[in-house]
């Protein structure tokens, strides 16, 4: 079954109006391929939501970097996913490194965001990934396993979820997997879907890679077989965020 292209662009917490305004022109202006080959979808922070939204080339499409855990109502600082389908956000990045470290999302509280989030109607890039210390005590696979089994048990349908696989080692490092790296989890991941969901499931899911992806790298990852697209940070605001796209040719 043909998987298309997905390009996710996640500019982290970075920019301001003048700056965004700027990558979007860049954007608007790129010769891509078309939505047919790539979706391509930015992530903003949550306050240039509306400013890309309304500038942004139609059909490339706009995420959420996080979203609540439920309904919205006392959670001082938080962002609802009923917000986020009122102002006709379509998807969301949930699960991030960043917020599994850095603010200590469990797998759980992350597998709860993920059901509640499709629930609600939006699209999910769903990340997983092992640190350094998990990949050389050698298990970089029961860590991933164990976060993409968090979602697995919450949610019926994979359709609107987009799993990423961002090795914690390699993100905002330079240190990018090797294309074989990357491979050998995108294989165990989709035979992990299979064992534990469904051949239709397994076979449907794209499963794009993050981790200092850039212009000159994107290709030889591009080309592995179940490397289904990117998830790319720094590069996103950077012109070669173009040439990324184009990696989906
Ligand atoms: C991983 C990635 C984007 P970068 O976090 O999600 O960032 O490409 O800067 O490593």
């Amino acid at each position: 079954m043909g998987r298309k292209f997905f390009v996710g662009g996640n500019w982290k917490c970075n920019g301001t109006p003048e700056e965004v305004k700027k990558i979007v022109s860049v954007l608007n202006e790129g010769q891509v391929p078309s939505s047919d080959v790539v979706e391509v979808v930015v992530s903003p922070p949550f306050v240039f939501l509306g400013l890309v939204k309304s500038s942004l080339r139609p059909g490339f499409h706009v995420a959420a970097q996080n979203c609540w855990v439920k309904k919205g109502g006392a959670f001082t600082g938080e962002i609802s996913a009923e917000m986020l389908v009122n102002l006709e956000i379509p998807w969301v990045i949930l699960g991030h490194s960043e917020r599994r470290l850095i603010l200590n999302e469990l797998n759980e509280f992350v597998g709860d965001k993920v059901a509640y989030a499709l629930s609600q109607g939006l699209k999910v890039i769903a990340c997983v990934g092992e640190t350094l210390e998990q990949r050389e005590a050698g298990s970089t696979m029961d860590v991933v396993a164990a976060q993409t089994k968090a979602i697995a048990d919450r949610v019926s349908s994979w359709s609107n979820i987009v799993l990423a696989y961002e090795p914690v080692w390699a993100i905002g490092t330079g240190k990018v997997a090797t294309p074989a790296q990357a491979q050998e989890v995108h294989f165990e991941l989709r035979k992990w879907l299979l064992a534990n969901t469904s051949p239709e499931i397994a076979a449907a899911t794209r499963i794009i890679y993050g981790g200092s992806v850039n212009g000159a790298n994107c290709k030889e990852l591009a080309a592995q077989p179940d490397v289904d697209g990117f998830l790319v940070g720094g590069a996103s605001l950077k012109p070669e965020f173009i040439d990324i796209i184009k990696s989906a040719e």
